[in-house]
């Protein structure tokens, strides 16, 4: 081993090895040499033992290899993952300073602000603007330190500009002034308000069958109080109650608007009659809606839920029948039929009504609202007015 130009940090451990290998009978250990030319370079010493028929050590055979490549490789790996956990040291030093930075900016945007105000009334030459001068000068040195922090967390502090709010709003509110002029005019609200009761009004006298949806939407009106709640799913029957049907109070007439998810009416008239055990809750569904989520009667049930689901019959998917027949002229696929909702209620064990009748539709609701529990009322609908509502809308709509 002397022989061997080694690394002379690297001999007292090799002669060890060597020693040890003579009991173990084998060594394998990585060690340095110094070439000729003064490079380092890494070997791998792999060795056995032979002994002689007494079992004295008699030679030791075995090979060396340049592992130089492997070892600087390990050792640019353990280099770059020491860099790394570094890195994320100071990456989290960082963003706990950045965090405490921004805080404190917030904290010092009160502080100087306030300060600006107060100095304002502070009387020149008073001891109080002197104090507040102090306050003043110290926050700006907090915020100039904070901004220190913020550079070194990488996130910078925004600008602070100026801005004279007063003058921007009293602009908006010339502008909306203008905007708005000549529509300070109560009367296009009083012509809707008036289109609105005439509606409701002409279900007063027609006393036809099928039910029209203004005398339903009527009864049911009139049975009422003004803080109790309605909830529209979404169809032809949506359109004459977002259009028709009066709201006294806000958030007592629920619609699914914008996405129009039908199958709403029943879930959402559970969850109103949970925050509002108090008031009487009705869910208006056309037929085709109704059976999407009808299953959630077992829901109200289960809870104890007096919620009353007025169910708008007319075996379709009115408010597609109604596209397609103004646009194609035709329809096609809108038509289905219905189970009996009446047997369908009972299959709940809930309250069922039909109402073949003005009268009887009047009488179920009476009997359907007074319930402790969910009810069905199957109601046949005529929906052949349709294109009143949105001939006399379109006349309406122009004057507002
Ligand atoms: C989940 C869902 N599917 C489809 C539609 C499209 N859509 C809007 S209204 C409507 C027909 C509604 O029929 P119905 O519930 O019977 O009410 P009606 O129009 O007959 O009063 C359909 C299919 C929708 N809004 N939501
Ligand atoms: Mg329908």
């Amino acid at each position: 081993m002397a022989l061997v130009p080694m690394h002379p940090d690297d001999r007292q451990k090799m002669d060890e090895v060597v020693q040890a290998s003579l009991i173990a009978g084998v060594h394998e250990r990585d060690y340095r040499v110094i070439t000729e030319f003064g490079d380092v370079r890494w070997l791998r010493s792999r060795a056995k033992l032979f002994r002689d028929e007494k079992g004295a050590p008699a030679r030791m055979t075995g090979s060396l290899q340049d592992v130089t490549r492997r070892r600087q490789a390990e050792d640019e790996l353990k280099r770059m993952e020491r860099q790394l956990r570094h890195a994320q040291r100071l990456e989290a030093v960082g963003t706990l300073a950045g965090g405490v930075a921004h805080d404190f900016n917030n904290i010092l945007g009160a502080i100087l602000g306030y300060g600006e105000m107060a100095l304002r009334d502070a009387p020149p030459g008073s001891r109080l603007r002197r104090d507040v001068e102090s306050i003043l000068t110290a926050g700006e040195r907090g915020r100039t330190l904070v901004e220190r922090i913020l550079a070194f967390s990488r996130s910078g502090v925004g600008e602070r500009v100026a801005v004279h709010v007063e003058a921007v709003v009293r602009e908006a509110l010339e502008l909306l002034n203008g905007l708005v002029k000549g529509q300070k005019d109560p009367a296009p609200y009083r012509t809707l308000r008036r289109f609105i009761l005439e509606q409701l009004e002409e279900g007063t006298t027609d006393d036809t069958f099928p039910l029209k949806p203004q005398r339903i939407l009527r009864e049911l009106r009139a049975r009422m109080g003004r803080e109790d709640i309605l909830i529209s799913d979404v169809g032809t029957h949506k359109l004459w109650i977002a259009r028709t049907f009066p709201a006294y109070e806000p958030n007592t007439v629920l619609i699914s608007n914008g996405y129009a998810a039908m199958g709403f009416a029943l879930p959402a008239a559970i969850a109103a009659k949970l925050v509002h055990p108090e008031r009487k809750v009705v869910a208006v569904s056309g037929d085709g809606g109704f059976l999407m989520n009808c299953q959630e009667l077992e829901t109200a049930r289960r809870l104890g839920l007096a919620i009353v689901n007025v169910v708008f019959r007319d075996g379709a998917y009115n408010l597609i029948q109604w596209k397609q027949q103004t646009h194609l002229g035709r329809e096609a696929g809108v038509t289905f039929g219905n189970p009996d909702f009446v047997a369908l209620a009972r299959a709940f064990d809930v309250k069922g009504y039909r109402a073949e009748s003005v009268r009887e539709l009047g009488s179920a609701l009476e009997d359907a609202l007074a319930q402790s529990g969910p009810s069905i009322v199957d109601v046949p609908v005529d929906y052949r007015e349709n294109v009143k509502l949105t001939t006399r809308l379109g006349q309406l709509v122009c004057p507002i």
